[in-house]
């Protein structure tokens, strides 16, 4: 085994025997096996999108199969299984219609022939073969190479998310077959790679713009909302995870039941949402933090839980009976719904305690998605011009377990009172709970959303350089970003397309990056690991 695509990597090197995050040697080489196998399904995609022919079915696959991949989305061997199946039955029906319509038989790679072998076992060895360590033209090459196929997953996850609510773009699809298709080529040298993280960057932005259109389309813009911290007498069920459509499903499912539902994790901004929040009026409060405790959180909940993509734990015994997963979202032996019939959570809630009694709680604030940060543009530039507001610092990205983690929560509360904070992503539960006060009526502390809504941080960052006459790198504005997993290597690649500098980095910087390769970054972004908050602070304030 060996996997090091996520930041919780074995030793900041790589995970050898099983992954930090719970995933098995075997999953980690079938999760490489189904690259590789969607490697050589986009050759044939890209030779059917020549001959005009229809390749919906293959990219919507693709973009399932792609996030399965991604950390802490699916750890069940069975399921990889089947994908690769489906992988290699959709490309061989795909080269027959390109033969059909006068194309190529040959597709110049093996990945384009490939059988898997007959066992679970065997098709695991095939792919500890084809992984992370296949030939490249060099260290620097083969560190570019996998920054970009987790690039690409990250697109891909937020491509099928906004896929979920209807929203498409078949140039992100292409992007996607024709980048996985080049990573087959051994020769790309670093130059090649830098082009397409890039590119791959620039297609992020485009399946994250998708994602707000389908996410504000279907529930409307989030407005400033205040969540309930605690608990409401009565049945309840806990919806996990980034997908507004299955927790949608469930409030509409579980109506009129006796049943509150609580949001936990990064489902928190969906409170904000006027189609789910004024709608349903069981959709009560939110529960617990970040996902990385879960296991602590969800063993304490009196009901039903239901986690969606993305970030699964293994499930303790103390709630393996009350968790179901969703959409792309595995667990050996865990109950999975995947038809959105959510009957088997909503009667599991129903032969639980729930709540015995209310337990007031602290109230946090969500909504400040780019139309509501937008429409008091004009007040915050006076307030900045009167000098009532010095910097805006945008504190966001992924949690996790590791105690460099504490960097984000110091670094929030030494923010000085002149300053604004907007965070998204679940890195936020680091500080979300903390009350940072106003400036003339503007919250110090605004949470923008999921990691699923950097496109609306990117927005509202445009929306300021505009009302200031200015760059996005000449603002009063510093990134101060988490990562942890595929989603937040996207939106890095996208925040680097967009040109913005000077970003620092946390809380270690990618195993997967060679000395060489983090050298351009900072050559040309000036991108930065973090320090101190003292030392941080500093350096950006003066
Ligand atoms: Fe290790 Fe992260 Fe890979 Fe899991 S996803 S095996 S923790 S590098
Ligand atoms: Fe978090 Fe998984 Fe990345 Fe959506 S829930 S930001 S880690």
């Amino acid at each position: 085994m060996f996997c090091y695509q996520c930041e919780q990597t074995s030793k900041g090197e790589g995970c050898t025997k099983i992954g930090v995050c719970g995933k098995t040697a075997d999953v980690a080489a079938l999760q490489d096996l189904l690259i590789y196998t969607l490697k050589g399904l986009s050759l044939v995609a890209n030779a059917a999108r020549q001959h005009k022919l229809d390749v919906t079915e293959v990219s919507r696959f693709t973009l399932q199969a792609a996030f399965s991949t991604l950390t802490n989305v699916d750890f069940d061997p069975a399921r990889f299984v089947a994908l690769i199946a489906k992988c290699v039955a959709l490309r061989e029906g795909l080269k027959q219609k390109v033969k059909q319509a006068g194309g190529k038989a040959e597709f110049g790679h093996a990945a384009a022939a490939f059988t898997p072998a007959a066992t679970s076992e065997a098709m695991a060895a095939q792919g500890e073969k084809v992984g992370v360590k296949a030939p490249a033209a060099d260290a620097d090459a083969q560190a570019l190479r996998e920054l970009l196929i987790y690039g690409l997953k990250g697109v891909a996850a937020y491509a099928d998310h906004a896929w979920i609510l209807g929203k498409k773009d078949e140039s992100v699809y292409t992007f996607i077959h024709e980048a996985l298709a080049a990573t087959l080529n051994p020769a790309l040298g670093v130059n090649d790679y830098l082009g397409l993280v890039l590119k791959c960057g620039e297609t992020n932005l485009k399946a994250m713009e998708l994602l707000d259109a389908g996410n504000t389309g279907a529930y409307g813009h989030p407005t400033p909302t205040k969540v309930p911290l605690g608990q409401r007498q009565g049945k309840a069920i806990l919806v996990s995870g980034h997908d507004l459509k299955d927790l949608e499903e469930i409030l509409k499912q579980s109506a009129g039941k006796g049943i509150n539902v609580y949001t936990h994790g990064e489902m928190l901004p969906c409170h904000g949402y006027p189609e789910l929040k004024q709608k349903y009026p069981h959709f009560f409060g939110h529960y617990g933090t970040a996902w990385q405790n879960q296991a602590k959180e969800f063993a304490k909940f009196p009901g039903a839980i239901l986690m969606t993509t993305n970030c699964l734990q293994k499930p303790t015994d103390a709630y393996r009976d009350n968790i179901f997963t969703a959409g792309l979202v595995g667990w050996p032996g865990v109950r999975h719904i995947a038809d959105t019939n959510f009957k088997p959570v909503i009667d599991k809630a129903l032969g639980l305690t729930g709540f015995t009694a209310d337990a007031p709680g602290k109230e946090v604030m969500v909504g400040f998605g780019r139309n509501t940060v937008m429409s008091v543009a004009g007040k915050v530039v006076e307030l900045v011009k009167a000098g009532k507001i010095k910097h805006f610092f945008l504190v966001g990205g992924c949690d996790g377990a590791k105690p460099g983690r504490s960097y984000y929560t110091e670094f929030v509360e030494k923010v000085p009172q002149d300053c604004v904070v907007l965070t998204l992503a679940c890195g936020k539960f680091r500080f979300f709970d903390q009350d940072l006060g106003e400036i003339d009526g503007i919250p110090r502390l605004l949470d923008v959303g999921q990691c699923n809504d950097a496109y609306s941080a990117i927005q509202i960052a445009v929306a300021l350089s505009k009302a200031f006459n200015c760059g996005v790198n000449d603002l009063p504005l510093s990134m101060i970003l988490s990562w942890y997993e595929q989603k937040a290597v996207a939106i890095l690649l996208t925040l680097l397309f967009l040109g913005i500098k000077n970003i620092r980095l946390g809380p270690s910087l990618p195993a997967f990056i060679t000395p060489n390769v983090l050298n351009v970054l900072v050559e040309k972004f000036n991108i930065a690991p973090i320090k101190t908050p003292d030392e941080d602070l500093k350096a950006i304030l003066g």
